[in-house]
């Protein structure tokens, strides 16, 4: 297992990684991960623990949440936070569970319009147990509609609205879902799994003024370890801590939670706002240089860390162009486009996101030159083997954090 693991970190330092999900979490971050904490069983809440000897664990876990509270500037006696979810399907699932009843209507954006698998798709256990009203986005502008999300709620009359995506690169306007919830008698849940280290930075709204329930994962532009955070208003609390545990897990992972603790630490660090700052920048040189040279970005632009590219507007299929980029050392995911004529598993897109690459220190200069390679080698006129060698050249000048 050792030399797999070097093979991975080799892989990881000697690729352009444009997974719009992923990033390169500190060596801090991740000798947290591989701490002695793996060895405990806490099975409860601070003070509340179902075995004995978590003295040390249960600091772990409050400074946990007091850290969430603080990088989101959140009033503990309005909000709390659960720090247990392992990742981002689950703590979704359990603030489901523990809101509304299985069998009732809830609404998400949908899957093949930007949204996530665990706001109801089909191919998802979350559509097993509730009922789901999809929004998608506008046919024209590929941007959400807000006047035609209020009368489609309206009509159906959902429990709770997600507002949250894996694949869209607008902003979202928070105030307007808060106003539409009203309007329907609906609880409000942000998932902000993609943009949160975003939020974090301060270069993208923050739903906490209009949200009843935020979720997140740890582990993409927040950059911590692989996990998850529910945030909610006080009067949601017991209900969603009951739902994590002992409903839908046993023991947390105490060395993912403490983790978390030191990526919101240095979430909090000035450093992380210019990182943030960055992200975006680099999406939006990077969109622009695309489509500059002639290639389509859905919705047009991006206000966050990714978009889409649609590939098939010049006869590549998504699963192409994906397979061409990782030859030339460039790693993206294919990804469908709103109202997408192929199949999910070979559509038209491919997303390209900028959170791992910032963490290398890789700027707008260098953007410019990533679109080159992209653009080129979707366009057959560079060959990924020597486009393949310059980019190991390339990364070398941007150290993967240590
Ligand atoms: N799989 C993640 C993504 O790539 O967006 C979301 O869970």
């Amino acid at each position: 297992m050792r030399a797999l693991i070097k093979a991975e970190e080799h892989r990881q330092a000697g690729v352009i990684n444009l997974i719009a999900s992923e990033n390169y979490a500190s060596r801090e971050v991740r000798e947290a991960t591989g701490s002695v904490l793996t060895n405990k069983y806490s099975e409860g809440y601070p003070g509340r623990r179902y075995y004995a000897g978590n003295e040390v664990v249960d600091e772990v876990e409050r400074l946990t949440q007091e850290r969430a509270l603080k990088l989101f500037k959140l009033n503990p006696k309005k909000w709390g936070v659960n720090v247990q979810a392992l990742s981002g399907v689950p703590a979704n699932f359990f603030v489901y569970s523990a809101l509304v009843p299985p069998g009732e209507k809830m609404a998400g954006q949908a899957l093949d319009q930007g949204g996530h698998l665990s706001h109801g798709s089909k191919v998802s256990l979350t559509s097993k147990f509730w009922r789901w009203a999809h929004y998608t986005v506008d046919r024209k502008t590929e941007i959400l509609d807000y006047g035609k999300l209020t009368l489609q709620m309206k009509k159906e009359k959902p429990k709770l609205i997600v507002a949250g995506y894996s694949a869209y690169s607008r902003e979202l306007d928070f105030k307007k879902f808060r106003k539409i919830a009203d309007s329907c008698g609906a609880i409000l849940m942000v998932d902000m799994a993609h943009f949160a280290g975003l939020v974090a930075g301060g270069v993208y709204p923050s739903p906490f003024p209009y949200a009843d329930v935020v979720t997140t994962t740890t582990h993409k532009t927040l950059r911590g370890p692989r996990g998850a955070l529910i945030f909610f208003k006080k009067e949601y609390e017991d209900a969603i801590n009951k739902a994590v545990f002992p409903g839908g897990q046993g023991g947390p992972h105490d060395h993912q939670t403490a983790a978390i603790a030191v990526a919101l630490h240095e979430a909090t660090q000035p450093s992380f706002k210019k990182y943030a700052h960055q992200i975006v920048k680099n999406a939006k040189v990077l969109a622009g240089e695309l489509k500059k040279k002639g290639w389509r970005i859905v919705s047009g632009g991006t206000d966050n860390h990714l978009f889409l590219l649609d590939v098939w507007d010049k006869g590549i299929a998504g699963k192409d162009a994906e397979k061409l980029l990782e030859s030339a050392g460039i790693i993206v995911n294919r990804n469908g486009i709103p109202y997408d004529s192929r199949s999910p598993f070979n559509p038209s897109g491919i997303r390209i996101g900028t959170p791992a690459v910032t963490t290398r220190g890789v700027k707008e200069k260098e953007m410019a030159r990533i679109a080159e390679w992209v653009s080129g080698i979707l366009k057959n006129n560079l060959d990924p083997k020597k486009v393949k060698n310059e980019v190991s050249r390339f990364v070398k000048k941007f150290p993967c954090p240590k």
